[in-house]
């Protein structure tokens, strides 16, 4: 019973845990706004909300023939971020052809593509779609930011001859890396803790939060130094996660409050 125990300990303290991650995307769902109107928080040109007739979902609308969306978005150099939204091509919407192209472009510098993993737009930078009629399909790629870039524009276009198309739950997310924060060499203990849990790194910690087992956060410490204690007296027994964030990193680790 005792080995059991020590197992399950084991376990709970090397698990690395995957936080949900924000949306950079506003009204990626597209809840917000009225079937018919323009779709807030995006620009581009004739698109607008709409009910989709297969799921009675709010989406966003890419109007039949030529149109397109976009949002642009903050990021940081070297990052990469994943996105991913879900689409539909509207059969009975009048045109042929269900073609777009989806891009990641530089604000300031639209002539800029970003490279795409995966992408089969010919020259690499864009990332086309399914051609299927009236299916929801789901359609994810992640992009790097090369240096010196900020902010980008997510693109979704295509040009006449196209069918409308719906989207919705579009999101963009930051990758988690857990290894770009092994470099620092970052240690917490004891583990279990009783009152006093210990943390060093070989550079500055930032901060750290901490969140009980159902996601909410309980508390947050910056600290602005490479080493520290903190006091979790005033946390009640159980299991916690704790976040960490050195020069923009971050890193979860379970441990235990006894
Ligand atoms: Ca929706």
């Amino acid at each position: 019973m005792k080995k059991i125990t020590f197992l399950l300990i084991t376990f709970v303290l090397s698990t690395v845990v995957t936080f949900a991650q924000t949306n950079l995307l506003l009204n990626g769902d597209f809840e917000t706004g009225s079937a018919g109107d323009p779709i807030p928080s995006w620009g581009g040109f004739k698109n607008r909300i709409a009910n989709d007739d297969l799921t009675s979902a709010k989406v966003g609308q890419i109007e039949n023939g030529d149109g397109s969306m976009f949002q642009e978005f903050a990021v940081t150099p070297g990052e990469t971020y994943d996105v991913t939204f879900d689409y539909r091509w509207v059969g009975a919407g009048g045109a042929a052809n269900a073609a777009l192209t989806v891009r990641i472009k530089e604000v300031g510098n639209l002539a800029n593509n970003l490279a795409l993993n995966g992408g089969n737009n010919g020259d690499g930078t864009g990332y086309t779609l399914n051609t299927a009629l009236d299916t929801w399909m789901n359609a994810s790629f992640s992009f790097t930011v090369p240096a010196g870039i900020t902010n980008v524009r997510l693109l979704c276009f295509k040009p006449n001859g196209n069918k409308p198309l719906n989207i919705d739950d579009a999101s963009v997310t930051q990758t988690l890396s857990t290894s770009d924060f092994q470099q620092y060499d970052f240690q917490s203990y004891p583990n279990p803790v009783k009152d006093i849990l210990n943390l060093s790194a070989n550079s500055s910690i930032n901060r750290v939060e901490v969140y009980n087992m159902f996601g909410s956060l309980v508390k947050t410490i910056a600290i602005n130094n490479s080493r520290t204690s903190i006091n979790l007296s005033d946390l009640t027994s159980g299991i916690y996660i704790l976040k960490t964030e050195i020069e923009g990193n971050f890193n979860s680790v379970k441990f235990i409050k006894q």
